[in-house]
């Protein structure tokens, strides 16, 4: 894709000419946006046609990444990288008076998802596109995204986003594919002596219309599709949904992202969503597979489809049916090619997010998956019978105690399931998933989760970016894994003073974003500790935050205490009915107020929680930060993925043995990261002996005691129902995710921080080692190796690397 700065200037003015009638000058930023949008897609629109059409002539197998969450943020920038416009577009739009970045910033973030999982997804569909491979993404058009957070008197409240108000310029209604989707009703089987003829009574019809976007690869001239369905009615159905509150029926379905589950009404809602999505997805796959006249009973030589987290487990039951009921295949014939077709991939081992649906609950959603689900586990129990003993098949059928348990299901119904980091993938092997390893060990993979190193480092780091360029050449925005070069240059003094000047200019940056958003100043030379990712006592903020209220207390009894000033930086949203996580963020907001108001503190220490964390706050935050904290209890985050675009751009990490943390100290060394806490045996040795007592800690160590007596004596102000639920969740339910168990080896470890932060010559070179390992952490590295060992899919060969003409 080539683009001149002249005919860019040329043709953002006759496009904002034709669409609004106006010149530069006269442009509204949203007009300009606008128009921008239009060039750019129209630049790789013609590219994304031939990237499809290349995978039908070639026969090519395809991947469908299912995902109820897709997190993307904004596309702009990240779209003109990959599409090599972003210098020549930046230049021409500054000879027109205008600012990429300001006119980036009217692009209101695709918040399609909550955090990690959702994220993934969507690096993983750029690195797809990036390696050329035929990988497509298939989920839901919410109406409105992530809630946006606002806080009201140090309390999170949430409201709506609304992100299409000014539509989505991005995607692509294609009415002309929408399919049917039938929910609800019963379901009458007739035999006819060849098959089951199966009959729907009183069941919806719903018109599932995906809207396409294109996902650009970088500088591969190869542009992939991310699908996602919107819920309309029929037209055909209008007379059935006469009144606004059936019509609401059919809209809502996919109108929030996880509406709330802390009733019946928001569960099943959740559960037609997932079949929805699943059941559109699915029917579109087979319609396109049937069009070519290929037989079914190799469709799984074509195509795989890609479970992502147990939200989209119904593919397996909903590909059954339609092989079953739609193309009369036998049952062990759609079996294998079921088996065949999908993978899973699961993300949590917390007991509480394993999800398991009612019987009851699924037969008023689609009566007919429940009965294949059932035909499932009768066949999986009698499989076994004989083979197993009976506790074994009780504990992993599908349907146990009138539940259905959608794990088992993905795992029996596909031929692969994988973890997200070594020591996730080891715990499922070992622990949680141990009987299904047992039974399939040929299917459990690990595969390490993974960034797009463009969003994280070029797009939102240009100036190390530059710097790094300068160094090492250019080769490693191609393939990430050269950014180790870099480490060659450890000693290189004038080198470690340029990354200490690229971050000092990222917090500049950041602190102006702070005074903008909170009115706190906050000075570019403390040390920017950042904590930035879902509120969940698992996590451990609360350790962070007893810390912070250590240094303030320390700061209190002697001013001359602290030697390094430190910026304490959060980021969290709150699940709107995870009542003890809003709590955390009432006293981290409460604490903030109380240190930066205090005038003894001023300059020491600083407390800011900024307001509704998402993708395009990270891009600020993360290039900012000097340490990373990643303190989650061993053994319960599946890997975090923000503690590798933060180690990328060089921040140090501050880490429990959880996740990918050990994967990253197995690369930077022990001397280029601060590890402290639990072990993954400690903690299950603990879980198992329950010999772990909290109070004992509270009792024994007199700092401890005085911290969490801050929370409940009026030390804190303003929490006293949050801080007695914190002391009490501490001490009298005994801490289950031993925050007191590891708070003196945290305490140690920032003391070690503090200390080496004071040679900033040293700082400078564990960054820059930090940086040059983070390239083993890209998602372009991840999906390859999906693509090898679980999809079986190859790069497009047609399209790479220039071989399409370019469109200008
Ligand atoms: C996250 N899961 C893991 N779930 O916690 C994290 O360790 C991992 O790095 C990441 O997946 C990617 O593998 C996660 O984000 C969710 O957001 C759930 C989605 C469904 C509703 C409950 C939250």
């Amino acid at each position: 894709m080539k683009m001149t700065k002249e005919n860019f200037i040329h043709e953002f003015k006759k496009r904002l000419g034709e669409r609004y009638a106006l010149d530069v000058k006269d442009a509204a930023p949203i007009e300009l946006y606008q128009t921008l949008v239009a060039v750019v897609k129209s630049g790789y629109s013609d590219i994304w046609r031939k990237t499809w059409k290349s995978y039908v002539k070639n026969d090519q197998k395809q991947v469908y990444y299912f995902s109820i969450e897709f997190l993307p943020g904004r596309l702009l920038k990240s779209n003109l990288l990959n599409m090599g416009w972003y210098d020549v577009v930046e230049a021409g739009l500054k000879d027109m008076g205008l600012d990429l970045d300001q006119i980036s910033e009217t692009e209101v973030d695709m918040a399609l998802g909550n955090g990690g999982l959702g994220r993934l997804a969507s690096c993983f569909m750029d690195s797809l596109a990036s390696e050329g491979l035929p990988g497509n993404g298939n989920g839901i058009r919410y109406k409105y995204g992530l809630f946006k957070q606002k806080f009201v008197d140090g309390y999170q409240i949430e409201l709506p986003n609304e992100w299409l108000t000014d539509g989505n310029n991005w995607s692509v209604a294609r009415t002309s594919k929408a399919v049917d989707v039938l929910m609800g009703g019963q379901v009458h089987l007739h035999d006819n002596g060849k098959y089951y003829e199966v009959t729907y009574e009183g069941a919806d019809l719903i018109k599932a219309v995906p809207y396409d976007t294109g996902i650009v690869g970088y500088h591969n001239d190869h542009v992939n599709t991310m699908r996602l369905w919107d819920a309309q009615i029929p037209a055909s159905e209008e007379i059935n949904y006469p009144t606004i509150e059936d019509r609401r029926r059919v809209e809502d379905l996919t109108s929030v992202l996880y509406p709330d589950d802390s009733n019946y009404e928001g569960r099943i809602l959740r559960l037609k969503q997932e079949y929805f999505f699943t059941s559109a997805g699915i029917q579109s796959i087979i319609r396109h597979y049937k069009k070519y006249d290929r037989p079914l009973t190799e469709i799984s030589d074509h195509i795989a489809i890609h479970i992502n987290d147990t939200h989209p487990a119904m593919c397996v039951a909903e590909f059954m049916r339609i092989l079953l009921d739609e193309e009369h295949l036998d049952w062990d014939v759609a079996w294998k090619q079921t088996v065949q077709t999908m993978s899973y991939t699961n993300h949590t081992i917390m007991a509480e997010a394993l999800e398991k649906w009612p019987v009851d609950m699924l037969a008023t959603v689609q009566p007919r998956i429940l009965q294949i689900i059932e035909e499932i586990d009768r066949r999986y129990v009698e499989e076994l019978t004989g083979k197993k003993d009976e506790d074994f098949i009780e504990r992993t059928r599908i349907i146990k105690d009138g539940m259905v348990k959608m794990a088992h299901l993905a795992i029996i119904g596909s031929h692969s399931t994988n973890g997200v980091a070594k020591l996730h993938t080891e715990l499922l092997e070992n622990d949680v998933l141990h009987d299904f390893y047992e039974l399939y060990p040929e299917r459990f993979n690990n595969k390490t989760n993974g960034i797009a190193i463009r969003r994280w480092l070029q797009v939102a780091n240009p100036t190390l970016s530059k710097t790094i360029d300068q160094t090492i050449g250019t080769k490693w925005r191609f393939d990430s894994k050269e950014l180790h070069q870099l480490a060659k240059y450890d000693d290189d003094q004038a080198l470690l003073e340029k990354i200490g000047a690229a971050k000092r200019f990222n917090k500049v940056r950041l602190a102006k974003v702070i005074k903008e958003q909170t009115g706190i100043e906050v000075s570019p030379d403390a040390l920017f500790d950042v904590q930035i990712k879902r509120l969940h006592a698992y996590k451990r903020q609360l350790l962070n935050l007893l810390h912070i209220v250590k240094l303030y207390l320390d700061l209190k009894e002697d001013p001359n205490s602290q030697q390094v000033p430190r910026v304490f930086i959060f980021g969290a949203k709150a699940a709107p009915s995870y009542h003890y996580a809003k709590s955390i963020i009432k006293c981290i907001n409460e604490v903030a107020n109380l240190v930066n108001n205090d005038p003894t503190i001023e300059g020491k220490l600083k407390v800011v929680f900024l307001e509704n964390y998402g993708v395009s706050l990270a891009e600020k935050i993360i290039p900012a930060a000097d340490v990373s904290e990643q303190i989650s209890t061993a053994t319960k985050e599946a890997s975090g993925t923000s503690n590798m675009k933060l180690m990328l751009n060089g921040a140090l990490t501050v880490a429990t043995l959880d996740g990918a943390n050990i994967e990253i100290k197995d690369y930077v060394g022990d001397d280029n990261i601060f590890i402290f806490g639990l072990t993954k045996d400690e903690v299950l040795a603990y879980e198992t002996n329950h010999q772990y007592r909290a109070a004992d800690y509270y009792e024994n160590d007199p700092v401890l005691h005085r911290i969490l007596d801050a929370f409940v004596d009026g030390t804190i102000p303003n929490i006293e129902v949050e801080g007695h639920e914190i002391y009490d969740s501490l001490l009298r339910a005994n801490d289950e995710y031993f925050v007191l168990r590891d708070f003196a080896g945290y305490v140690a470890t920032q003391e070690r921080v503090s200390q080496t932060y004071l040679d900033q010559a040293k700082w400078n070179k564990m960054c820059l080692l930090n940086i040059a390992n983070a390239g083993y952490f890209s998602a372009d590295d991840t999906v390859e190796k999906y693509a090898t060992d679980i999809w079986q899919i190859k790069p497009n060969v047609e399209v790479q690397k220039g071989a399409i003409d370019d469109v200008y």
